[in-house]
């Protein structure tokens, strides 16, 4: 069984590891104590594409081939075998974020029609903004008159371009236009423009194939095109139109942690990715009848909760608490209290379905691409066009499951405050210039030296690392440093959790330059950004900085690095490809599936910046972690000349 102080530095966390073990239920924690990964497909050299292997190669010594220099039975190399598992982990984790953009740009288009009543267009001043990029007109000229175009006309338009955006048979993306120009043109001559969403992920399954793309370099140009298809492109996508239609966050006040849960109120969590069904799940929470109907069923109320992604979409959104993390989605159960947990898709562990088994839990699939074998998961397929019914029919589910709860609840007491809800257009508003529209005063301070940088820290939580240790411990070092932090998806739920979105925090932890901005200013020093399709928002931040002047010409000019210190999913693999290849060093923690192909890995680590402006690097120690991400920004602003 795992030790609940070495598994999480995080209270709750412990308290419901060690709450498990005593009613015998196990947990990811326990698992990760029976089961060792595998020496080989740990170093990224095990291939199983085809029925001749499993091919597993020798290890390197320290990071040297070895005299046993056996190939796969195709005599495909290290290299070979390396790049392409690299190259379908970007595929996997680009299909996983941009087929979930695809659902919203579906559900967008149907809203578009009319052809559903659930969703409709609740920000017309970002469907405008965003109509340009896809060469929608916003404006009608009728006799020599330039009018404002009807809204539902415009809203029909982009979504029938933003749908093309998955398969368009011509032509590249078109967000890629938002980017820098000087990165436009390393796209441009590396040869690496998405053509279309699922052409590219498409393309990766083929040139990864048994015997076909063994050019390790040309294997990762199809990754560097698949990923950029995924930031650039369907998340970027999915991001915006879920803005237009559910609106775009702006900062709020929220709680966080498993201790959101309360014992007298029907407990509802929301699980998973795509806020399609969670914000119906909200609406139906929130409203009169169903309060009254929990009140009757002698509840006091409706505490909505989330876990993972779909948390943070409803944070940013609506102020709904995240419960917890990646890491704590069974602990939810384990409380007793959770009368109903809804997932959709991605990030669900199957096992969900045996701890609920041994709680009154209605466990509720919801997806028609993602159900669960277990007969006691129940499936409500969620459907568009009855979209508000169905979260109505769930939240009742839940009510009416509520006096089936056993007799001990236990409800970890830890929750925290935190600020939420920031994207590009609050960072404008707060780090603005006061008569400029842009991010005039986030680059004087970066200019002056008040900030001095700007880090990305994003990405899971990881069962082979101590939970939230390498993220509080990486963001703190950060902070202490006057380096500014966007955060998005796990990592921004575990900065929650341990106090770091508010504003106070800055005269605890920050430096003294950034300490001094967050005051002013009032906000915090790391700034919630959402959910890790949202990640699109980081990319368009930084290209907002590059804009607004005086630091380069582009991303890869910026006193800027990125970082996911706690990975897990191949979707953190894709977000990091797209990354380096908008030009940010991006430092991935616990371990990389590379060092079985030192030539390979050299590639991703050194090469790529020659390329791209940005590389990859890894390193499991938090505070070295941080401070390879410091010496990369002291670089990029000594390149500036504002180093002081
Ligand atoms: Ni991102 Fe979000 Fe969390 Fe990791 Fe999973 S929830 S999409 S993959 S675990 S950050």
């Amino acid at each position: 069984l795992a030790d609940p102080m070495e598994a999480s530095i995080e209270p709750s966390t412990q308290e419901m590891i060690r709450r498990a073990q005593q009613l015998n239920i196990e947990t990811v924690f326990d698992r990760a104590v029976t089961m060792k990964p595998c020496a080989i497909g740990l170093q990224g050299i095990c291939c199983k594409n085809c029925a001749m292997g499993p091919c597993r190669l020798p290890l390197p010594k320290d990071g040297i081939q070895g005299e046993d220099t056996r190939k796969g039975l195709c005599g495909a190399t290290a290299n070979t075998i390396c790049a392409r598992n690299f190259a379908r982990m970007i595929a996997a984790g680009a299909a996983a974020h941009s087929d979930h953009g695809r659902n919203v740009a579906l559900t967008f288009l149907e809203a578009a029609k009319g052809t559903t009543k659930d969703y409709k267009i609740k920000d017309p001043a970002k469907l405008i903004q965003i109509a340009p990029y896809f060469g929608v007109a916003t404006t009608v000229e009728e006799d020599g008159v330039v009018k404002d175009r009807d809204l539902q006309e415009i809203a029909l338009a982009v979504a029938k371009k933003a749908v093309n955006e998955w398969g368009k048979p011509s032509g590249t993306l078109d967000y890629l236009k938002r980017a820098p120009q000087p990165l436009q043109d390393k796209w441009i001559e590396e040869g690496v423009m998405p053509r279309n969403v699922d052409r590219e992920i498409v393309e990766i399954m083929h040139r990864t194939h048994m015997g076909v793309d063994q050019d390790y370099k040309n294997l990762m140009k199809q990754g560097t095109r698949a990923s950029l298809a995924d930031g650039w492109g369907g998340s970027m996508i999915g991001t915006d139109l879920q803005d237009v239609m559910f609106g775009t966050p702006s900062p709020l006040q929220a709680e966080a942690n498993l201790g959101v849960m309360k014992e007298d109120h029907v407990n509802i969590i929301v699980h998973g990715h795509e806020p399609l069904l969670s914000e119906m799940i909200v609406a139906a929470a929130q409203s009169q009848e169903l309060i009254s109907y929990a009140k009757e069923k002698g509840a006091k109320g409706i505490q909505l909760g989330g876990i993972c992604c779909t948390a943070n979409e409803i944070l940013q959104r609506h102020g709904v608490p995240p419960a917890g993390t990646f890491l704590q989605q069974e602990l939810a159960i384990i409380t007793g209290a959770c009368d109903a947990m809804i997932v959709d898709v991605q990030c669900i562990f199957q096992n969900l379905a045996n701890v609920a088994k041994c709680f009154h839990t209605k466990l509720i699939t919801t997806h028609p691409i993602a159900k669960m074998e277990q007969d006691n998961v129940i499936h409500i397929e969620f459907d568009e066009h009855h979209a508000m019914e169905d979260a109505v029919r769930i939240v009742k589910m839940a009510i009416d499951n509520y006096a089936n709860r056993g007799a001990e609840v236990i409800i970890p007491r830890h929750k925290t405050t935190q600020i939420a809800g920031f994207g590009v257009e609050s960072i404008k508003y707060h780090l603005g210039g006061a008569f400029r529209g842009d991010y005039y005063t986030l680059n004087d301070n970066i200019i002056n030296g008040r900030i001095r940088g700007i880090a990305g820290v994003v990405g899971c939580n990881n069962a082979r690392t101590k939970h939230n240790e390498e993220h509080i411990t990486l963001i703190k070092e950060l902070i202490k440093n006057d380096v500014i932090v966007l955060t998005t998806g796990c990592s921004a739920i575990a900065a929650g959790i341990h106090g770091l979105l508010t504003p106070e925090s800055a005269a605890v932890h920050c430096g003294p330059g950034l300490a001094e901005v967050c005051e002013t200013v009032g906000i915090p020093p790391v700034l919630h950004l959402g959910s890790c399709v949202d990640n699109s928002r980081i990319l368009l931040a930084a290209t907002e900085v590059v804009k607004a002047g005086g630091l380069g010409n582009d991303i890869c000019d910026l006193p800027a690095a990125g970082s996911a210190p706690e990975w897990m999913s191949e979707k953190a693999i894709s977000i990091g490809q797209y990354f380096v290849a908008s030009g940010v060093y991006t430092v991935f923690g616990y371990h990389m599936p590379l060092d079985g192909a030192p030539e390979f890995k050299n590639y991703l680590y050194k090469e790529m910046e020659k390329i791209f402006g940005g590389k990859w690097d890894c390193e499991p120690d938090p505070i070295k972690h941080a401070h390879k991400m410091i010496a990369h920004i002291d670089k990029k602003r000594a390149e500036l000349g504002i180093d002081k």
